[in-house]
């Protein structure tokens, strides 16, 4: 073979690992043969064994839901190469599961079809598609639409920024006065949850439309401000859309890992570092490298300091059909626990009365499982006393891909819930 020949082979293989890089950072990570398994351990025996499971990281699980206890079952995603291992190890020890999703990729497609058949380049907010996910670009358009087609009732505000020098976005729906109470809404602080940005939005227009014509709303809106931060976490979402669809962490660099991210609702203040966290970069509860490292939390506790006067603190997340309320790092109960368990009765019933939906409520830690350096608990122990996170639709059917079609009687039925916290908060100074 000539040199000149060789030259050109060489030149090729360099194309073809360039050709597999570029694949490798720009491709879209796919979850063919992945399943959902949803497992239901029938004493503490199993959950030991599931727990430990949790911890073996070599299999590549990604637990949707954690091993707690026998009331609540696990579901975990499953990667097609670890589905034998799995299925013998839960025979062995005759463990129940359920296959909840029998081909993860063939839902993403289905979902990404359905992502392709929304509106477009929407002119306003009357022709966002507000039944359709969107990307974090078509999100961005839509509030500055809607504070164009507002300006006297929201107006947009910038907290900070997130690791990768995106902006942090938030609609302040206010009829005026100086120095009003505040009620805040975060959603999409974990990438993966979609529901809840789309929902968000859903919010956003629902309280342009009624103020002035619901007397409840108007109430409210007469007195107190609204803050709404529909994408939380810009980073994490962007790269849910370009990547990897089931990215929940930031995207920070990890100082001596490969693994990228933290959980932003393990990076709060209130009880940071105990159980229910983890300290390895790998896990998808890694609280980070200390408290509020995270830009994306930090700019939310700086703006919640400055105001200094809100009185609701509602945080959005998916799945499961819950509203907790504080703690979530101890069993031991808030001194407001009984209010904020009667409130949380009627938000659910409110909720439920639409379509249906069960919801279940209680305190983070008896509810769903320990977990510390959260948001609620952080926002409580500022003097928020209506602290609440929701986990939004469903209870594990889709899990974190739910379809389309469930975003609007998913927000509807929310906003009832919403409206009960914020109307209590109202009518009950402190
Ligand atoms: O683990 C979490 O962070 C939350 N569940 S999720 O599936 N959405 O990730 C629940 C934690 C409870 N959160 C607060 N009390 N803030
Ligand atoms: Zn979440």
């Amino acid at each position: 073979m000539s040199s000149a020949d060789e030259e050109v082979r060489g030149n090729m293989r360099g194309l073809w690992f360039l050709a597999a890089l570029v694949v490798a950072v720009f491709s879209k990570e796919t979850f063919e043969g992945h399943q959902v398994f949803r497992i239901t351990a029938k004493d503490e025996v199993e959950i030991r064994l599931l727990k430990d499971l949790s911890e073996q990281k070599d299999l590549g699980l990604d637990f949707w839901r954690e091993p707690v206890g026998v009331s609540l079952p696990v579901d975990v995603r499953v990667p097609f190469p670890s589905l034998q291992a799995l299925r013998a190890f839960l025979g062995y020890h005759e463990i129940h599961y359920e296959i909840m999703i029998q081909d993860l990729q063939d839902v993403l497609d289905e979902e990404q079809e359905m992502t392709r058949a929304r509106v477009f380049q929407p002119r306003s907010t009357d022709e966002y598609d507000y039944e359709h996910y969107h990307t974090l670009s078509e999100i961005n358009t839509f509030m500055d639409m809607l504070v164009q087609e507002n300006p006297k009732l929201v107006s947009k505000i910038v907290i900070g920024q997130s690791y990768e020098g995106r902006p942090l976005n938030v609609l302040k729906f206010s009829t005026g006065g100086t120095k009003r109470p505040g009620i805040w809404i975060d959603t999409g602080i974990h990438a993966r949850e979609w529901i809840t940005p789309a929902s968000g939005t859903w919010f956003a227009k629902k309280i342009v439309t009624d103020y002035g014509r619901d007397p409840a709303l108007t109430a409210i809106l007469d007195k107190m401000d609204i803050f709404l931060e529909l994408v939380t976490n810009p980073d994490g979402y962007e790269y849910t859309h370009t990547s990897n669809r089931m990215w929940r962490k930031t995207r920070r660099i990890n100082s001596g890992s490969s693994c990228f991210g933290v959980d932003p609702n393990r990076n709060w203040g209130t009880g940071y570092g105990g159980a229910g966290s983890s300290s390895n970069p790998c896990s998808e509860t890694y609280r980070g490298p200390s408290v509020y490292s995270e830009s994306e939390v930090k700019s939310i506790v700086d703006f919640t300091k400055s105001h200094g006067n809100l009185k609701a603190f509602l945080t959005i997340h998916s799945y499961s059909q819950m509203l907790l309320y504080p703690y979530g790092d101890t069993s031991t109960p808030c001194v407001d626990e009984a209010e904020l368990d009667e409130l949380a009765l009627k938000a659910t019933s409110n909720l439920e009365s639409l379509y249906g939906t069960k919801y279940t409520y209680g305190s983070t830690f008896d509810t769903i499982y320990q977990a510390s350096g959260v948001t609620t608990d952080w926002a409580y122990d500022q003097g928020v006393k209506y602290s609440y996170t929701f986990e939004l639709r469903d209870n594990g059917r889709y899990g974190f891909v739910l379809p389309a079609d469930q975003i609007i009687p998913t927000a509807q039925e929310t906003w009832l819930a919403l409206m009960a916290i914020m109307e209590h908060a109202m009518n009950n100074p402190y």
